[in-house]
């Protein structure tokens, strides 16, 4: 395959590197990874050894001492130089998204723009990590804040979107001056392998230290524990399902580390009876079966009103049969594999353990086999009446299943309704009326860190902050502040007088 050529990766590939050197240990047997797409062995990757793990963080710790003092606005210009490579690789990485994880090209490609817009986005940053001053009560005195870097951030991220969070990490916190060491999906090292590859030519071009940018391909049960109980990391971004994040999170607070937390999510999608169908449906069904239901911004559930419910149904279902499922580099599908077949299994468990409790399965739901499909991943997207108390509709099923919920009484019964789950990451609603719309983004409104109005749930935007509340881990990454939390902030107040006056009016004279 050209893209694999193009992006500098070989039939096997080392799992471990500092930025301008690869960690070669061919002790242990690589991992081979196959594309979900058609079940061909891509590339085998050598996993990060322990050892290699200890090389790469001491690394890491010596090139934050120099990275910090390059300038802000100067870091900046080493990602503006990120952000033109990447724009340069759009094509080939895009195109190996698409065939190690298996989501469509557009949204492969669309995964490398959101690549190129954070680094647009942290190069204008670079210049505006601001304090504010504050006037002291004390005469004389200046008070302001500042944010410095931090060290060593932590990046784990997750196979469905195998590149862009990672960018969101790293490329906001190499202007903060952090350096960055990235613990890929081990489902998805390849397009983290690119990567690396990409950067190292900038780093050297550059004569940047050794260590700013680190990878270590290797599994969560040996590299992600070594990671969380790391005190040298003062900064742990994760991205998973709520169980890993639950566990790390836990293991990086008992050693008083930071952490952001994005985890999962179980959105839905309002409509009530002032929506625009034209516009609802398609939100809807990009929402739902986009990356094949595996971003954590899925739609999961959509509330219809009564009124409309019918209506809704029969054009979903007609929509739905319009999807063609396939090779996901064939721009004329819309749905590509799962990312494997356990994926596939979790799907068809959902589907029966849902129909149990009360669900009614209206479309979709069955494993493709056949010409085309011989990865064994592929699904027909499905859509299940339910109702949002069932625990399966409680739970987040990483894969294309809709579940339809019928609200009969005011908009607040509809958001209460979506509001009762365990997860808060993002949420819609669709409607012409402003009162409605008002009411949704009003504090008693949507719970979710992400409320769009008449836009579906998945699909952000990285200038504005991504992520969620709840079981979604609080955390925030990408756009707006976000950025603070990867800086270390500090107050200070300066006296200028000959006086040495307290605070609070306190008299202690000597
Ligand atoms: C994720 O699924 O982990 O909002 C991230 C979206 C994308 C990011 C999703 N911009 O759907």
């Amino acid at each position: 395959m050209k893209f694999l050529k193009q992006l500098k990766l070989g039939a096997s590939n080392a799992g471990a590197s500092t930025g301008q050197q690869w960690l070669t240990d061919n002790s242990a047997e690589p991992l081979a990874i196959h594309s979900p797409v058609d079940g061909e062995l891509i590339a085998k990757v050598s996993l990060c050894t322990p050892v290699q793990y200890q090389q790469v963080i001491e690394q890491a710790q010596q090139a934050f001492v120099s990275w910090r003092k390059i300038t802000a606005p100067q870091r900046g210009e080493i990602v503006r130089q990120i952000g033109q490579a990447l724009r340069e690789y759009k094509q080939p990485l895009g195109e190996l998204v698409s065939y190690e994880m298996g989501k469509s090209l557009q949204e492969g490609l669309g995964e490398v723009q959101e690549m190129i817009d954070i680094c647009d986005f942290a190069v204008g940053l670079s210049r505006q990590l601001c304090g504010s001053t504050m006037h002291s009560e004390r005469p004389l005195h200046r008070m302001y804040d500042q944010y410095h870097p931090l060290g060593i951030v932590g990046v784990v991220s997750a196979f469905n979107f195998p590149v862009a969070v990672w960018s969101w990490n790293a490329m906001i916190s190499a202007v903060c001056g952090n350096v960055t060491v990235w613990k890929p999906s081990e489902k998805t090292p390849l397009t983290a392998i690119a990567c690396q590859h990409i950067l190292k030519e900038i780093l050297a071009r550059n004569n940047l230290p050794e260590g700013v940018f680190s990878l270590v391909v290797g599994t969560g049960a040996e590299i992600g524990e070594l990671m969380l109980d790391d005190k040298r990391i003062p900064l742990m971004s994760v991205t998973g399902s709520t169980r890993v994040g639950r566990h790390a999170g836990q293991k990086v607070a008992a050693r008083f580390g930071k952490s952001i937390l994005e985890l999962g999510g179980n959105n839905a999608i309002i409509i009530t009876p002032n929506a625009d169908l034209k516009v609802a449906i398609p939100g809807v069904v990009f929402g739902a079966v986009g990356t094949a239901g595996q971003r954590c911004t899925t739609t999961r559930r959509v509330i219809v009103h009564e009124s409309v419910y019918d209506k809704v149904k029969d054009t979903l279902i007609s929509a739905y049969s319009k999807l063609r499922i396939g090779n996901p580099l064939d721009q004329n599908n819309h749905v590509g594999p799962l990312i494997d077949q356990n994926s596939v299994r979790a799907f068809s468990e959902a589907l029966d353990k849902v129909q149990a409790e009360g669900g009614k399965l209206l479309c979709g739901g069955d494993v493709l086999s056949g010409e085309g499909y011989a990865s064994g991943c592929y699904v027909r997207p499905a859509i299940v009446e339910a109702e949002n108390h069932y625990q399966m509709v409680q739970e987040e099923t990483f894969a294309p299943i809709l579940y339809l919920i019928k609200y009969t009484g005011k908009v607040q019964q509809a958001i209460d309704l979506q509001n009762d789950v365990a997860q808060g990451l993002s949420s819609a609603i669709f409607t012409q009326n402003m009162l409605e719309a008002e009411q949704f983004l009003a504090h008693w409104g949507s719970d979710c860190g992400i409320a769009n109005v008449n836009i579906g749930t998945s699909g952000a935007e990285i200038g504005g902050a991504f992520g969620g509340e709840k079981e979604t881990g609080g955390g925030r990454e990408s756009g707006s502040d976000a950025w603070k939390a990867y800086m270390r902030r500090q107050t200070n107040t300066i006296n200028y007088s000959t006086a040495m006056p307290l605070a609070q009016g306190i008299k202690f004279d000597l």
